[in-house]
């Protein structure tokens, strides 16, 4: 009888250790993998159109992280739609999708640029004109809000300095 108790306690006593043990170790993991992921953006502008005509924002997104971070969303309060769109070939149309995300692989780069990916900007609550900055809120799979300012320029602006050239920064799906 004292035989069936003994290892019954040494059970509970290696569990309780187990779970302390397990404790301490994914504590410290787990906050490091939220904090980890972090996301630079840098040439952040607008494809201003006439008329309150929906514009097109592009920039450039750097995850520093070593996990993928995907943006999730987008707002501003200066426009009252806005969606994260994909642009591509269809039958050979140009068509623009909704995207409910777009990855930024670890320590990689996605680059949101006319034709591909592109925040749809719909709505404008005010006039918006080029030479403008417009803030925008982004936000990740990692909890993350970044406000950019997106600089407003010209339909004929050549966009962002480092171009659309880039195919290797678009990933092959959604
Ligand atoms: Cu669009």
């Amino acid at each position: 009888m004292n035989q069936a108790r003994f290892p019954q306690t040494l059970t509970r006593r290696a569990c309780v250790a187990l779970l302390l043990g397990a404790a301490l170790a994914a504590s410290p993991a787990a906050f490091a993998a939220a904090h980890d992921a972090q996301v630079r953006v840098s040439d952040a502008w607008i494809r201003w159109l006439p008329a309150g005509l929906p514009a097109g924002g592009y920039m450039r997104l750097h995850n520093d992280g070593a996990h993928m971070v995907a943006l999730i969303g987008a707002s501003s309060a200066d426009y009252g739609q806005v969606m994260l769109h994909r642009s591509e070939m269809q039958d050979g149309t140009m068509r623009m999708l909704p995207v409910s995300k777009a990855e930024i692989p670890a320590h990689g780069d996605l680059v949101f640029a006319p034709g591909g990916y592109h925040i749809m900007l719909m709505q404008p609550r005010k006039p918006v004109s080029p030479g403008q900055q417009v803030p925008i809120t982004l936000k990740f799979s990692d909890g993350t809000r970044l406000e950019v300012p997106f600089a407003v320029r010209k339909p004929g602006a050549s966009g962002a300095p480092h171009g659309d050239m880039k195919g290797m920064d678009m990933p092959s799906r959604p």
